[in-house]
């Protein structure tokens, strides 16, 4: 399985492209939505999610609700085209607009992708892409690759673990509520800490031999490129630089009927760039968002004067959508790892794959 994406974010919608999926598996179309819908909630979300109703058009490779084993097209409208189509049109001329921008956000792909591509005169067309209105995209492939791991007996849960400096675990909604609310009123941004965690996993997911082929480096790249991720931790994390490996490695034990236990699982599920068999536990950065009311200094790439960051309607936190993203990121990457290993036309074929797994792992 592997996805490809497109999209502006003020253009007709967003699309992503599932090839590879197995066929025969049943697909709720209200699952995706609901998915979609969980991304667009959260305290401080930005105007625009009041004007967007995140729903899944399926244009291929699904007939009456299930898969048939040709490649999925998912597409998600933009609501908020409607009020950006002169802007946005694929031909005729630019129009004389106040949505063209020449100067650059702070921390926004704004000016290395305006002077990557030559949109000095329009960095709108860096932003445009560049928004996380793109994950929209992968949340929907998300949804799909977790339809297809829950019929393998795999579930992946995420939450906010962090606000600014704060842990979440004692704050009550109010309380975190509240500090976006000052955040707001600040007119400034703020990120946090998410954890995924993916349970159910057969042993053998990944391989040791290549880089490319390491399951906690494929996570790492998927977790990166998630708009405001500035870092990934697996299991214990950067907290195993200051264990001793006595106290950092995770041992394992037999119970009295032969079965393999380990009492902790500071590797978070990976060892050798391999699942063990213990829960997968991911835990991502975020960084506050660029977008500021209060524009940080800045330069106008046109004129190539001093200039403050342009300002617009943004969000002020967006750590709830941060970890539906990030669950969904975890996903297509176990759901991709799981097909390539196992190739299988139908579920059918894979779910037998699975329950031979169960008694596997012995050379005799
Ligand atoms: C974003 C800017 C805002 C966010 C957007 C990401 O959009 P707008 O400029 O239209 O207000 O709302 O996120 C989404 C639209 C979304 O669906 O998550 C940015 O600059 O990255």
């Amino acid at each position: 399985m592997r996805i490809m994406t497109s999209g502006e974010s003020h253009g007709p919608g967003m699309t992503v492209i599932i090839d590879g999926y197995p066929s025969r598996v049943n697909i709720d179309i209200e699952i995706i939505n609901a998915a979609l819908q969980a991304r667009m909630k959260g305290p401080g979300r930005g105007a625009r999610m009041a004007i967007e109703n995140d729903q899944v058009e399926i244009l291929s490779g699904i007939r009456f609700g299930k898969s048939i084993g040709s490649p999925i097209t998912l597409f998600v409208r933009n609501r908020d085209y409607a009020n950006w189509q002169d802007d946005m049109a694929s031909q005729g001329d630019a129009v004389d607009s106040d949505k063209g921008r020449t100067t650059v956000r702070p921390g926004h792909a704004d000016y290395a992708g305006a002077l990557k591509f030559g949109h000095q005169r329009d960095v709108r067309n860096v932003l445009e892409r560049a928004s996380a209105r793109s994950s929209v995209a992968y949340v929907a492939a998300g949804s799909l690759a977790e339809i297809l791991l829950r019929e393998l007996g795999i579930e992946v849960h995420a939450e906010v673990l962090q606000i600014g400096d704060k842990l979440i675990t004692g704050l009550s909604d109010t309380e975190y509520a509240e500090i976006i609310e000052s955040v707001r009123h600040a007119k400034d941004t703020i990120g946090g800490k998410v954890i995924v965690r993916a349970s159910g996993l057969p042993i053998g997911l990944g391989n040791y031999s290549q880089w490319s082929q390491k399951l906690d480096a494929r996570i790492a790249s998927a977790m990166m490129s998630i708009p405001t991720t500035k870092a990934v931790e697996i299991g214990a994390g950067v907290q195993a630089a200051t264990l001793r490996g006595s106290e950092l490695h995770d041992e394992l034990f037999l119970d009295e009927a032969g079965n393999v236990f380990r009492k902790s699982n500071n590797a978070g599920g990976i060892e050798g760039g391999v699942s063990n068999g213990e829960d997968i536990v991911v835990s991502l950065t975020s960084k506050p968002i660029p977008t500021l009311m209060q524009p940080l200094n800045s330069i106008d790439l046109n004129s190539n004067e001093a200039a403050t960051a342009f300002v617009e309607r943004s969000d002020v936190s967006v750590l709830e959508a941060y970890a539906v993203i990030a669950r969904s990121m975890l996903a297509i990457v176990l759901a991709e790892i799981i097909c390539e290993q196992y190739q299988s036309d139908t579920l059918v074929q894979l779910v037998n794959i699975f329950e031979e797994l169960k008694g596997m792992n012995r050379d005799d």
